[in-house]
Parts: structure tokens; C-alpha cells; sequence
């Protein structure tokens, strides 16, 4: 066995981790939020080349995905997004009922580890609490340890990227801090509306997009910003979403490629 030197072991995760967090301070895109949208629209991404930083700030990446439904480590998905989880490597169980049950850990596992494979770097035990502006566009978040964030009086620090997504969830972080300065268009009142899974899933992938210069919007934050219906346990329209803004920020990274 190879004789081990506790100092050393400490000395190689201080050197890698700093490594890549100084070289992730700029990215091309920024996804706030570990889910199965924002991972989605991450793996797309850094699979075409694009500099691809995830911050999560919870432990563990995954988001709703992991409990499945009620605890019960389950997830469905519908016909269309069948494509994207054999993309993903994952396996569905075709039902009676046209629906694919699929193994929530399998899921959740499998995406964290095709965006990590991918390129993308997915730093977790983060949370981002607030947006940069410059010129009336965002391209910055203000990040803590999520250890400190709201417990200590401990200063943020800067990430920037040429566009961020805001794939928080329900919760719609990046969108709430636009909000509360009245950055917004969107009525301040807007909330999601009751379980409705048929239009729901449906309203995440239409109405992902850009919501304000340099911010996009995917999965249940899309329910969040614009007054969506929420849903339970289906998981095609978060995938499809993720997918579908990853094309949008593409376009747009080709259109600021182009005018450099
Ligand atoms: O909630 P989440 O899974 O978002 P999603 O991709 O998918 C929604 C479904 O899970 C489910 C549903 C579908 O049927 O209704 O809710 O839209 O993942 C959001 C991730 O963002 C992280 C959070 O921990 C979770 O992993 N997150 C939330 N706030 C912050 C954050 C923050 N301030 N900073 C960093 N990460």
C-alpha cells in the first residue's frame, strides 16, 4: 500500500479545489441550481463546448428528483423526453398507461455524473444570493458557503459568466432578487398556481427563456416568475425545459460571439 501522509492527502484537495474554483470565477454560462432542469440544460451545454459552472447549494445535486414522489424513490417521465434520458443514459420502464417510470436514484445519479463527465463544474455546498448588474444586464452572481450564507456576518463573493440561469426551483432565486428591486416586468404577485401536471409540464418548456438581459429561466422557476401551475412527481418537462434553454443561451453566446 501506498504510504500515506495525512498532510498531503489535506494538500491535494486545497490545491485541486482552489484550482478550479479561480479558474470557474468567469464561465461562459452560470446555472444556479443542481436540478434536473439545470443540470440538463448544463450537460447539453458543456457537451457542445461551452465553459459550463453549476452552483448548488445544497450537499447533494439532484434536486426534487432524488425523493421521488412522496418519498417513494420514483419518478415518471412521458414519451417526449425519452430521447433525452437514453442521451443521459438512463433507463425507463414503459408503462400500461403510455408513462415510463424510472429509478429516481438512477436519475438523479446519472445526471450529476454526465455533467461532471461533460466538463461541467459542479460546485455544491454553495448558495447564490444575489445577482451583479452592469449596463442593465446580469452577468454576475454574489456567492457564499452555504454554511455562512444567512448565519454569519461573512462577505460574498463574485462569479461571472456571459449568461445565467436561473434553474432554482420553486424558489426562483435569481428572479425574487430582480423582483424585490422592481428589475422586473413581471407582476411581483405573480405565485404559482394549484397542481395541474397536463399544462404545467407544458408551460415550463414553452415559457423557459431569457427574463431579463443576460438571466434565463428553466424548470419550476419558469412557475415561479410567470404564475405557472405546479406538479408532482413528472420529471419530462424539466428535462425538456433544461433542453430547451440550453438552445436559447447557445444562440445567444453564437450572437455575442459574433459582435466581439
Ligand atoms: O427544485 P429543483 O429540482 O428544480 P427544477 O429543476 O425541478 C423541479 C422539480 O424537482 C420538482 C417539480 C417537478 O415535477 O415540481 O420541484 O426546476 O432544483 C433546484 C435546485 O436549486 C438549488 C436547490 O438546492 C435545488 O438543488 N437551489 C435553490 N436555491 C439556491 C440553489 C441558491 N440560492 N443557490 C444555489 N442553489
Amino acid at each position: 500500500m501506498t504510504r500515506l501522509d495525512d498532510v498531503e492527502i489535506s494538500k491535494t484537495i486545497l490545491c485541486t479545489y482552489h484550482d478550479k474554483l479561480l479558474d470557474r470565477l468567469t464561465s461562459d454560462v452560470i446555472v444556479v441550481g443542481a436540478g434536473p432542469s439545470g443540470l440538463m440544460a448544463a450537460i447539453i451545454l458543456a457537451r457542445a463546448g461551452v465553459k459550463v459552472t453549476v452552483l448548488e447549494k445544497r450537499l447533494t445535486p439532484g434536486g426534487g428528483v432524488w425523493g421521488g414522489g412522496m418519498g417513494m424513490n420514483v419518478v415518471v417521465v412521458q414519451e417526449e423526453a425519452i430521447p433525452l434520458m437514453k442521451e443521459l443514459g438512463v433507463r425507463c420502464e414503459p408503462q400500461e398507461n403510455g408513462l415510463y417510470a424510472v429509478d429516481s436514484i438512477e436519475l438523479s445519479a446519472g445526471m450529476c455524473y454526465r455533467a461532471v463527465q461533460a466538463g461541467v463544474a459542479l460546485l455544491n455546498l454553495l448558495t447564490v444570493e444575489d445577482v451583479c448588474i452592469r449596463g442593465g444586464r446580469l452577468d454576475g452572481v454574489v456567492v457564499n458557503r452555504t454554511m455562512i450564507s444567512g448565519a454569519l456576518h461573512v462577505d460574498p463573493i463574485v462569479f461571472s459568466a456571459k449568461a445565467v440561469l436561473d434553474a432554482t426551483g420553486h424558489e426562483a432565486v435569481l428572479v425574487q432578487a430582480l423582483r424585490k428591486r422592481r428589475l422586473l416586468k413581471t407582476d411581483a404577485d405573480c405565485v404559482e398556481g394549484p397542481m395541474d401536471a397536463d399544462n404545467g409540464e407544458r408551460f415550463v418548456v414553452e415559457r423557459a427563456g431569457e427574463i431579463f438581459p443576460g438571466l434565463w429561466i428553466s424548470g419550476m422557476s419558469v412557475s415561479a416568475a410567470r404564475g405557472g401551475p405546479r406538479m408532482g412527481p413528472i420529471f419530462g418537462g424539466m428535462l425538456l425545459s433544461g433542453r430547451r434553454v440550453a438552445e436559447q443561451i447557445s444562440a445567444a453566446l453564437e450572437t455575442m460571439r459574433k459582435n466581439e
